[in-house]
């Protein structure tokens, strides 16, 4: 059949068969995605965006390394490796790429077999297997040296940092968009003096610097087609050292908007409080007891600082003219960019109770001993 490569994946990646089907899976923002058939297996190729991943090497030897290790780390606790653990593919000359004749990187991996992913939540008992995959994530990734990861984009969640970088877009006005953009400029401003309190508190030495994920959307989650639990985590180019409460906070981000992260009427966006229970029940569940206190006190002020500062980057990229996120038509990060302030905005008049909600589980979850039992 035809494809949509400049090349031939069966024979770059030693896969064997004919070439049944491509699908493109499109919910990301920055690679190109597709879904190849063959006779016996399914595989991801992905297109890495360079643009944005400057240091290719850098990046695969993360993902294979992290990769690898959270083999071991199943293994050691009885998980299914081949289910639970992703499996990357290196070309036939050995390389953990394959750079094409025009300089494009691509990449494969395995498809789990049986498996899907989610774009919204339908119960919220399926948002808690996704907390507990992210949780078992994070927790499996507790003794992983940090050091050894290549920094891909420094500054991931530096949320000052992503302040300043819209502050200077706002300054350029690049795209001549600023005026179209007023209050949500005013938005992000308003809220400076809060931006620094996770940062502030990390250089204090009162938050641990783990390796987290960094882009735990909730369609960065694989589910069993035949029992309905969380297998893996997916997408692992943000794989850094950072903070818990980023990972918890982009996940309620995401997955507790009762709206999707591109709804244009505002009026629908909030945070749905059972959904942010039925995740924290399950992050805390697994990575409840390798938490300090400090950590799961401010998951709740992680979850408001990930929706703003995702919001910020939206507004960022629409003042710089859409140069990185994919978008579909010309208002798109905008928004982008007002659902992430006005889920925000809803987590403040919410986050009394949310810190309820996330002090309950923690004391339920405090003596809760490492288990295999699945996701
Ligand atoms: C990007 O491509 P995707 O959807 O996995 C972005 C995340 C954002 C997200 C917003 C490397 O992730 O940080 O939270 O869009 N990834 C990168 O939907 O910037
Ligand atoms: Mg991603």
């Amino acid at each position: 059949m035809s494809q949509p490569f400049p090349f031939d994946p069966a024979q770059i990646f030693g896969i064997a068969g004919e070439l049944l089907g491509v699908e493109p899976l499109t919910s990301g923002h920055i690679n190109r995605t597709y879904k190849l058939q063959f006779p016996k297996t399914s595989i991801v190729l992905q297109k890495v965006n360079t643009a944005i991943f400057r240091d290719i090497d850098g990046l695969m030897g993360n993902i294979f390394t992290v990769t690898e290790y959270l083999r071991t780390q199943l293994a050691a606790i009885g998980g299914d490796v081949d289910r639970e653990g992703l499996h990357f593919l290196r070309t036939v000359d050995g390389a953990l790429y394959y750079q094409d004749a025009g300089g494009g990187s691509w990449r494969a991996y395995r498809f789990v077999a049986n498996s899907y992913t989610v774009q919204k939540i339908d119960r919220p008992e399926t948002f808690t297997r996704a907390g507990r995959a992210f949780g078992r994530f994070g927790r499996l990734l507790t003794d992983f040296d940090g050091a050894s990861l290549a920094e891909n984009l420094p500054d991931f969640h530096n949320t000052p940092v992503r302040f300043a970088q819209l502050q200077e877009a706002v300054k350029q006005n690049a795209a001549g968009r600023k005026d179209s953009a007023l209050p949500e400029i005013n938005f992000a401003a308003e809220r400076e003096e809060q931006y620094g309190r996770l940062v502030v508190l990390q250089a204090e030495d009162k938050l641990p610097v783990r390796v987290t994920h960094n882009d735990t959307k909730l369609n960065n989650v694989v589910f069993d087609k035949l029992t309905g639990g969380a297998l893996c985590v997916i997408d692992l180019d943000t794989v850094m050292p950072g903070l818990s409460a980023y990972d918890f906070g982009d996940a309620i981000r995401f997955g507790a908007n009762t709206a999707a992260e591109d709804e244009r009427d505002i009026s629908k966006v909030s945070l749905n409080l059972e959904l942010f229970a039925a995740y924290a029940k399950g992050y805390l569940s697994e990575a409840g007891s390798s938490l300090t206190q400090t950590e799961r006190e401010v998951l709740p002020f992680g979850a408001w600082l990930m929706t703003v500062e995702c919001g910020m980057r939206f507004l960022a990229d629409y003042l710089n003219g859409d140069i990185y996120f994919h978008t579909d038509y010309p208002e798109h990060n905008l928004v982008r960019a007002r659902t992430q302030f006005a889920l925000a905005a809803d987590m403040e008049r919410k986050m009394g109770e949310m810190e309820r909600i996330v002090s309950e589980f923690s004391l339920m979850h405090r003596l809760h001993s490492v288990t295999i039992s699945p996701c």
